[in-house]
């Protein structure tokens, strides 16, 4: 199996999580200057903006980056169009099946990497020509599947023969060796380049992460079909009881919407949906991405050679 590191033409296999409003060109590109894959959140964005964060990104980075479609958003289609004409390296995909889009992105040469919430979508998305898979544990935050990286991981890389990234609840050298050990070939970690000195997301926002314990996230939205872990406010004791009245599935999206937007750009981290994964209970600094980045590989490194035996 091709090393994953070779295959995206990185230095280390670590993955910055897609995250709208979050990782967006400064995060990215800081990423991937610092040996990762920064990739560009694009949450429910059109296709100008994605291009003019594609065309950002490329003034801040010669290095390979990725664009995330959620396969959800009612632009997925004009994603899909501008990364094949900007010719954007790799593309992960998220809340729901790409494959009706594999094709387009295969035959433009953009390496694949779904993100999957089962061994059964991973085993559909390699059979139709998925590069990698990342397999998402429940930890992580935002939108979420069920299962836990912990059982997801080494079930999926038993499923595929294509390189698995484990992502959810991965923050440190010890979450990442531990996703190594399940069968992972990557990692993907989302929650700890919030905090990235790279990252433009506003200081109220950072900062609850920092001081986020591990049972300070919560999953709302469950009864609409698409749960979504968030940290624990305001809005996430509203959204909650709302979801005990006779609420539709369409009233709460509808008042979820533009939450994040509010929490990452205006700070408003009380009424705003502050995404976030369990993992973010170890998340104790802001440090700059290629910091990060050397310091789980570190991790990694030592804890490799304690366990020889
Ligand atoms: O996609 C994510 N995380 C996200 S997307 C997002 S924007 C959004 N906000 C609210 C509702 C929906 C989207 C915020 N956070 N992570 C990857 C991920 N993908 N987690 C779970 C899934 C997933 C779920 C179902 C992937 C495929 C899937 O397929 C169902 C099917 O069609 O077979």
């Amino acid at each position: 199996m091709k090393d994953l590191a070779e295959l995206l033409g990185i230095k280390y296999p670590v993955l910055q999580g897609a995250m709208a409003w979050v990782s967006e060109h400064n995060l990215v590109a800081a990423v991937s200057n610092g040996g990762g894959l920064g990739i560009i959140g694009t949450g429910a964005a059109d296709g100008a903006f994605v291009r003019e964060q594609v065309r950002r990104t490329r003034e801040l980075t010669d290095q390979p980056f990725g664009v995330n479609i959620v396969i959800l958003s009612p632009f997925a289609d004009e994603v899909v169009r501008v990364v094949i004409e900007e010719k954007v390296p790799v593309v992960t995909t998220g809340a729901g099946n790409p494959g009706k889009y594999m094709e387009d992105l295969k035959a433009a040469g953009t390496i694949v990497i779904p993100v999957v919430p089962s061994a059964a979508l991973a085993k559909r998305v390699e059979r139709a020509g998925a590069d990698a898979v990342v397999a998402e544990g429940c930890e992580a935050g935002g939108h979420i599947g069920e299962i836990t990286t912990m059982c997801l991981v080494p079930q999926v890389a038993d499923a595929v023969s294509i390189p698995v990234i484990a992502a959810g609840g991965i923050a440190d050298g010890r979450g990442a060796a531990a996703a190594f050990m399940l069968g992972a070939r990557g990692v993907q970690i989302g929650t700890r380049f919030i905090v990235a000195k790279e990252s433009i997301v506003s200081q109220a926002y950072k900062d609850r992460v920092i001081a986020a314990g591990d049972t300070d996230s919560v999953v709302t939205g469950r009864f609409t079909g698409h749960p979504v872990r968030v940290l624990k406010n305001k809005l996430t004791r509203e959204m909650l009881a709302k979801e005990k009245d006779e609420i539709s599935p369409e009233e709460f999206e509808e008042l979820m919407s533009g939450t994040l937007r509010k929490a990452v750009l205006e700070g408003d981290a009380d009424f705003g949906s502050v995404m976030a994964g369990q993992s973010a209970g170890l998340v104790k600094k802001e440090q700059s991405a290629k910091e990060i980045i050397e310091e789980i590989m570190n991790e990694m490194s030592v804890i490799y050679r304690e366990i020889i035996i």
